[in-house]
């Protein structure tokens, strides 16, 4: 079964950690409702869903994402560059013990895993303020054994890589090439997002169909005329803390039948 690892919103939601957009007022309530509708099509969808417990005083616990890197054959738990959102790991790790062998990363590493990117056995990681070389390095050396090779890949203006690339098919990705060097990834073809959609390249595989948040409908036309199926999701509030759709779950294959 495809499992996802969720987190519920946190009450201090407000006192996130910010890079590249401006604070703004967040309504709590809607973003806990959207999260909650994003739970929901992540079951729809045939995931199991899996709630980790709250953590009201970490206020950016819902973005599971960035504290660690599920491979079929390991996890990395991350050290994510927010000093802040250091011990959100400690709940991720006890979540995925029974599902897969851990490796930590140590300081002076610094890693969020929405800098990571899998596709086949290349993993694309940003340099962003959040991920830096030590991460990269301890990355590459965890994964070697398993035939993964590490690359990095320049960013400016944006928070991290999957802010600016995803992958909507196994030889696909959506992009805003204006945030990440599309040259990094060699000959694999990009749709790139609606000029006026900046933060549209923020996607997430489920088995069938492309999620992707429902502000940005000009992109999601090009995804839909390049032949993926999508569907979308009210995520404009959980924007606001800098979150988009695929910072909100931890998706892993769990070995079990279905
Ligand atoms: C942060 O700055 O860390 C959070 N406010 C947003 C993290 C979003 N994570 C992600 O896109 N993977």
């Amino acid at each position: 079964m495809r499992r996802a690892l969720v987190r519920p919103v946190s009450e201090s939601l407000s006192r996130c950690e910010l890079t590249c957009i401006e604070r703004s007022v967040i309504d709590l309530e809607v973003a806990t409702g959207q999260h909650r509708d994003y739970c929901q099509i992540l079951a729809e969808n045939g995931l199991i869903v899996q709630t980790l417990p709250a953590a009201h005083d970490l206020p950016d616990a819902v973005f599971v994402e960035d504290t660690a890197v599920v491979l079929d054959e390991l996890a990395v738990i991350t050290r994510p560059g927010a000093e802040s959102r250091r011990p959100e790991v400690v709940a991720v790790i006890e979540a995925l013990a029974p599902w897969r062998e851990l490796v930590h990363l140590t300081a002076p590493a610094t890693l969020d895993g929405g800098d990571v990117l899998v596709v086949d056995r290349t993993v694309f990681v940003g340099a962003s303020a959040r991920s830096n070389e030590a991460g990269r390095q301890q990355l590459a050396t965890a994964l070697d054994p398993w035939g993964y090779q590490v690359r990095a890949v320049p960013l400016s203006g944006c928070l991290h890589l999957k802010s600016a690339v995803t992958l909507v098919s196994d030889e696909l990705l959506l992009a805003n090439p204006r945030w990440a060097s599309m040259e990094a990834f060699g000959g694999i073809p990009h749709i790139p997002v609606a000029p006026e959609e900046p933060h549209a390249a923020n996607s997430l595989r489920l088995p069938d169909r492309l999620l992707l948040p429902a502000a940005f409908p000009r992109t999601r036309e090009r995804l839909e005329d390049a032949g993926i199926a999508t569907l979308t999701v009210p995520a404009g509030e959980l924007a606001k803390a800098e979150g988009g759709v695929s910072c909100q779950s931890i998706i892993f294959d769990d070995g079990l039948a279905q």
